[in-house]
């Protein structure tokens, strides 16, 4: 963290200068994305400041809970895009490459604004941002923002303590995944002083499944394709079986959660077919090999241990095909 100190002071500066901020996640905001939007947008409404915390698409409602639900809007053009023209300072959080604002990015082409980039995601150059704050050995991108706020001085209040700690454990995977650890834990403790509902959290965001989704649970898992003796799993969710399950809110996590509970699994591979007949792929691993390098290789990233893609319609079946077999050569030589 020493070392992002003189990013905080230039931030400091920046943003005391600022009278109107928009601050935006990446799309599909998962837990940590939505943790760090709502845990800068409080901060900078104490601090004064006219902001905005604006998301590609509705709040996923296991984040319902969050005081967050009453304050973000979700991007309009027409009703967004003067502001993100005019506006001072452009905060962007857990995400390092531009085009996963989607289609924000359209509203912000030529903006006068300075932009200032949230992400603990590896990211090959300095960053998209006119201010990075990277580090890719952060927990979370949750905990970088909360790390900004305690070096500024600024008020840690409970919907604030809340948000980092929708980073912190929605990350960590419930304090369950390799990335837990004692900074980690220490850090939990320090926001529990904030009045956290645990067990409400806990079960807002994990036991929250709608029974078509329990039943999609049931079919994945007895067509799961086990390989390396078991140690790489990998599954398709045909758009077929969405439907005639009734499912209306598709969520991978909870697939691989029970995918990757196989006391053998290495690696967790997940392939759903989107409307428009491209392939969203959902890579785990328990730390080798790294799903960043898998998945970059077919266009897409994340961590070491989380990561992800999208194939194209045209060629899915063949790229799913190659992908898998990437995936195996790998497993094998570990
Ligand atoms: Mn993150």
């Amino acid at each position: 963290m020493d070392a992002l100190r003189p990013r905080f002071d230039e931030l400091r500066v920046v943003l005391g200068q600022a009278e109107t901020v928009v601050i935006a996640g990446h799309e599909k905001a998962d837990g940590d994305a939505v943790g760090a939007v709502a845990a800068m947008r409080r901060h900078l409404e104490i601090e004064g400041k006219r902001v905005k915390a604006i998301l590609t698409e509705p709040l996923n409602p296991r984040y319902a809970f969050m005081e967050f639900g009453r304050s973000y809007e979700v991007y309009e053009p027409r009703r967004h895009d003067a502001l993100l023209q005019s506006c001072d300072v452009f905060v962007m959080c857990d995400l390092s490459s531009m085009p996963r604002l989607g289609p924000l990015l359209g509203g912000l082409e030529g903006t006068s604004a300075t932009t200032v980039c949230f992400d603990h995601h590896p990211c090959e150059n300095d960053g998209p941002a006119a201010i990075n704050v990277l580090d890719p050995r952060a927990t979370a991108t949750g905990v970088l923002v909360y790390d900004y706020i305690q070096h500024v001085g600024g008020t840690i209040d409970r919907e604030i303590a809340e948000s980092v700690f929708v980073s912190l454990s929605t990350d960590t995977g419930w304090f369950r995944y390799p990335n837990t650890n004692d900074k980690v834990m220490a850090l939990a403790a320090e926001l529990a002083r904030h009045r956290i509902d645990f067990p409400g959290i806990y079960r807002s965001i994990y036991q929250s499944n709608s029974a078509p989704m329990l039943r999609l649970l049931g079919h994945v898992a007895r067509s799961m394709n086990e390989e390396c003796g078991g140690a790489l799993v990998w599954a398709q969710v045909r758009l077929e079986l969405l439907r005639s399950l009734g499912v209306e809110r598709y969520e991978s996590d909870p697939i691989l959660d029970v995918l990757r509970s196989g006391e053998d699994v290495q690696v967790v591979a997940l392939f759903t077919e989107l409307d428009d007949g491209r392939v969203s792929v959902s890579l785990r691993s328990r730390g080798k090999p790294d799903m960043n390098v898998v998945a970059r290789r077919f266009g897409g990233g994340g961590h070491v241990y989380a990561a992800g893609t999208t194939l194209p319609a045209d060629d899915a079946e063949e790229l799913r095909r190659a992908m898998v077999g990437v995936l195996r050569r790998e497993v094998e030589a570990l």
